[in-house]
């Protein structure tokens, strides 16, 4: 089955009871037994629920995996994965990545004795300065939000593989649609499903996706010791999500590169971010690893002046000002006092988070108006 076909049907049958060609909402807890432990596969919804498992498959089948999880929120997922490790075990990540991650990571984990190295991963043989007998994960988010850079997942999951590391690709902003880590080498594939798979801004959900049926489940004793499970209307409404998710992507891709042009000959406009321009540093691996170059870009404001960058955020009238991305309507952020806040000044700006820089979320309404709306509010 080719990828549009199996966002549509991957991992998916009728409804058994009844041929509902959607899986109904098990709107359940718990599931009657008929004798102590005589039941139909479903126990308790923490633990398993139909819609939930209706998902989890379709995860699985659109990542090219076996095996799909869906979580509460993006950063649960996280969280489950790093439960994987124990004190004192390391972690190299990128360090241009969501600013909750880096929160996770650096003001929960750190706690536990977990040791996080944040490392510029343009070039991935940087990577094996911080590989020693502790290293147990590699954490890639490709593109890096809110920069834009590429990291080579094939060359990272040689190095993880080299080193009996385990790889995990945050593919939240790329999605399957554009790039497939499992297939790149990857170990696991994670998704705040809040963003693209969702694709409408009405859910907030995590996935994570693997082949490997020992790693499924011991991520899945995490997912039902920890409990940070989503709701089988969230789960509904992320299927349903998914079986778009093709056209979207490809009109999200469309309008981005229109968005990012538009900028780049802009001159109260500095620095673009988007990987589709030849002179993005990564731009050779991107058109590699991925099919097309999305609907995210980010840009700085000439002299980077911050007041011009507030007064263009507040101006923009389709774009709304808001934190989250990938839905269906464009959305504008300031990095720097929203999404990435809670990431150190000095530490933010060595990435390029600096204070003009406005992240775009190039949604699926006309182009022309989307340019329009650019033109009134950068004047
Ligand atoms: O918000 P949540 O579903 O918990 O997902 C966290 C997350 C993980 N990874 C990436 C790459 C993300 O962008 C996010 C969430 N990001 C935003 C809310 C944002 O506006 O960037």
């Amino acid at each position: 089955m080719k990828f549009n076909t199996k966002t549509i049907h991957g991992g998916q049958e009728h409804d058994k009871a009844y041929g509902a060609v959607m899986p109904p909402i098990y709107q359940t807890s718990t599931y009657a037994q008929s004798t102590p432990g005589g039941h139909k596969g479903y126990e308790y919804s923490r633990s398993q629920n139909p819609t939930r498992h209706a998902l989890e498959k379709a995860l699985a089948s659109i990542e090219n995996g076996n095996y799909g999880l869906a979580f509460g929120s993006g950063l649960a997922a996280i969280d489950a994965v790093i439960k994987l490790l124990n004190p004192g075990d390391e972690v190299i990540s990128t360090n241009d990545l969501y600013g909750g991650s880096y929160r996770l990571f650096t003001k929960i984990f750190e706690r536990f004795g977990i040791v996080f190295h944040f490392v510029g991963m343009e070039n991935a043989n940087r990577i094996e300065n911080y590989v020693n007998s502790n290293t147990k994960l590699i954490w890639v988010e490709t593109p890096t939000n809110p920069m834009m850079n590429i990291i080579d997942i094939k060359s990272v999951a040689g190095i993880a593989k080299k080193y009996d590391v385990l790889l995990a690709v945050d593919n939240t902003f790329a999605t399957p649609y554009l790039q497939q880590p499992l297939d790149l080498g990857a170990d696991i594939v994670m998704h705040s499903a809040t963003k693209y798979l969702g694709g409408h801004s009405d859910v907030v959900m995590g996935t994570l996706i693997v082949k490997d049926k020992e790693l499924a489940d011991r991520l899945y004793f995490v997912q039902n010791a920890s409990g940070a499970v989503c709701g089988p209307q969230d789960s509904f409404l992320v299927l349903r999500g998914i079986k778009t998710l093709h056209i979207r992507m490809q009109r999200h891709c469309e309008n981005g590169r229109a968005v990012a042009e538009y900028l780049k000959a802009h001159p109260k406009i500095e620095n673009v971010c988007w990987p589709g321009f030849e002179s993005h540093p990564n731009h050779e691996i991107a058109k590699t690893q991925m099919k097309d170059f999305g609907g995210m870009v980010s840009f700085t404001t000439k002299g980077n002046n911050y007041k011009e960058a507030i007064k263009i955020v507040e101006n923009l009238k389709i774009f709304t000002l808001a934190e989250s991305l990938g839905g269906v309507e464009s959305l504008a952020g300031h990095p720097a006092s929203m999404t990435h806040a809670s990431i150190p000044k000095e530490k933010r700006e060595q990435t390029g988070i600096v204070d003009s820089l406005i992240r775009l979320s190039v949604g699926i309404e006309d182009m022309e108006d989307l340019i329009a709306d650019l033109e009134q509010a950068i004047g």
